[in-house]
């Protein structure tokens, strides 16, 4: 249940001074750090209290660069979760200019503002605000920043101001729906020795990552040799073998291979399976093109339409975005929308923070979102997604690795470790049945 305060948000930006140095090479303590979160965590009680509270406990604490001296820190904390004493907060805390220091013939004032934030430290935290010190209702939302001057009215030479980050103040969904997708068409058994492959590895794996917390299997499948498939038969044979062993909402690919032509990947549609793939728009896929044209786009979302799948809407670019809403408008495609943003693909939009925000701040209300990372970006980006409010698509099609150099033995590893990153900021994950309420799929007899 979402109560008043989930999703407020407050950011705050310092100067790390001098003074704050405590060891070799002008290096600050990470405890400095933590101090900041302090200070954003009390703030956000403030806003949502009107009293400062009580820091209780942190947890997850990870300090992923150095801070020295002169750096700029701006630090953010979105609260996540509100009970009836208890504020569960998200934290991070970003370097955005730092001090350029040793180079010969660089002035030691010098400084660079970084073109991207680079993430110094996160962590989850525990407030307390005893009942008899809480002023409700108080809800005051911390104001934007201010507009940024007109450009073109400054004299020469003009500053370089990037507009602030849009702060997102929606009250997160509390409800999480996990997907995993467990083949893909483009990992190879050479790759990782945990692909699954036949229908019979295919229904186990999504029977383990059901286990773990998932509500929506993504699928492909592969003919014996490993090559991708989009055989309406693989599909049937693998569909079944799933609905065997447990209950989840299959979501067939109509994206499959690169390279595939339109009744190719159009195959699985025959299994008519509750939910679908609907790619919306062309990109370079690597070294390759993942062509899909506008009459494509179009073709597929009738077929899919036909038969009777709801549509999950893929989109690799910010154009993509805008293509799915034109087809809403032109009455190709049914609400409530659903929307996976697709990460980090090489060719495609970036895998960052501010790319995140803003796609979100694009997604009309009623419609869901969720986050697929390729790669290395798989764990921050869906964990930043869970954090925003979003759900999250993990599993081996997108990121073989649970950490670097070790392979999740398996998409359900993966899945486990997101399940219990949404639980503990206070998402709920939620099973098969609510998951298809909240994506408008008619339950299952
Ligand atoms: N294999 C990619 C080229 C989807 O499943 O709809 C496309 C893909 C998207 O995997
Ligand atoms: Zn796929």
């Amino acid at each position: 249940m979402n109560r008043i305060g989930v999703g407020l948000t407050v950011t705050l930006r310092v100067r790390i001074g001098a003074h704050d140095v405590h060891y070799a090479g002008e290096l600050v303590d990470g405890a400095r750090i933590l101090g900041l979160f302090g200070d954003v965590a009390t703030e956000l009680l403030i806003r949502l209290d009107g009293d400062e509270g009580l820091f209780r406990a942190y947890e997850a604490i990870e300090f992923l660069a150095p801070v020295r001296a002169g750096d700029f820190i701006e630090a953010t904390g979105v609260i996540t979760k509100v009970g009836a004493t208890s504020r569960t907060m998200a934290f991070e805390a970003r370097k955005v200019v730092h001090n350029v220091r040793g180079q010969e013939g660089v002035p030691p004032s010098a400084a660079d503002a970084l073109a991207e934030p680079v993430v110094v430290c996160r962590a989850l935290g525990t407030c307390v605000v005893p009942k008899e010190l809480q002023r409700r209702p108080q809800l005051v939302l911390p104001s934007l920043s201010a507009a940024p001057p007109d450009l073109a009215q400054l004299p020469e030479p003009r500053p370089i101001i990037t507009p602030p980050p849009r702060v997102i103040i929606t009250p997160p969904a509390t409800e999480l729906i996990l997907t995993a997708a467990i083949v893909g068409a483009e990992i190879t058994r050479a790759q990782t020795p945990h692909l699954p492959i036949t229908a019979q590895e295919i229904a186990d794996e999504a029977a383990r990552c059901a286990d773990a917390g998932v509500s929506v299997i993504h699928l492909h499948v592969r003919n014996a040799d490993g090559s991708p498939s989009q055989s309406r038969a693989l599909f049937g044979e693998a569909i079944t073998r799933i609905r065997e062993k447990c209950d989840v909402i299959v979501q067939t690919s109509t994206g499959g291979a690169v390279g595939m032509g339109v009744d190719e990947r159009a195959e699985p549609l025959f299994c008519k399976p509750e939910m679908a793939t609907l790619n919306c728009g062309t990109l370079n896929f690597g070294d390759d093109v993942f062509v899909n044209t506008r009459p494509l786009i179009r073709d597929l979302a009738r077929r899919i339409r036909e038969a009777g799948s709801v549509i999950e809407l893929e989109c690799y670019e910010v154009g993509h975005v805008d293509e799915a809403l034109s087809l809403e408008a032109a009455g190709l495609i049914g609400k409530p929308l659903h929307f996976q943003f697709v990460l980090g693909v090489p060719g495609g939009i970036g895998a960052r923070e501010d790319v995140l925000r803003f796609l979100v701040s694009q997604v009309p209300a009623g419609a869901t979102w969720g986050v697929a990372a390729v790669g290395r970006h798989q764990r921050p980006m869906t964990e930043l997604a869970m954090r925003l409010g979003g759900h999250a698509r993990v599993g081996l099609e997108d990121n073989i690795y649970l950490e670097k150099g070790v392979l999740a033995e398996g998409s359900a590893p993966l899945v486990a470790r997101a399940a219990e990153y949404g639980r503990s900021i206070g998402r709920e994950i939620v099973e098969p049945g609510r998951a298809r309420e909240l994506l408008g799929i008619a339950p299952r007899r």
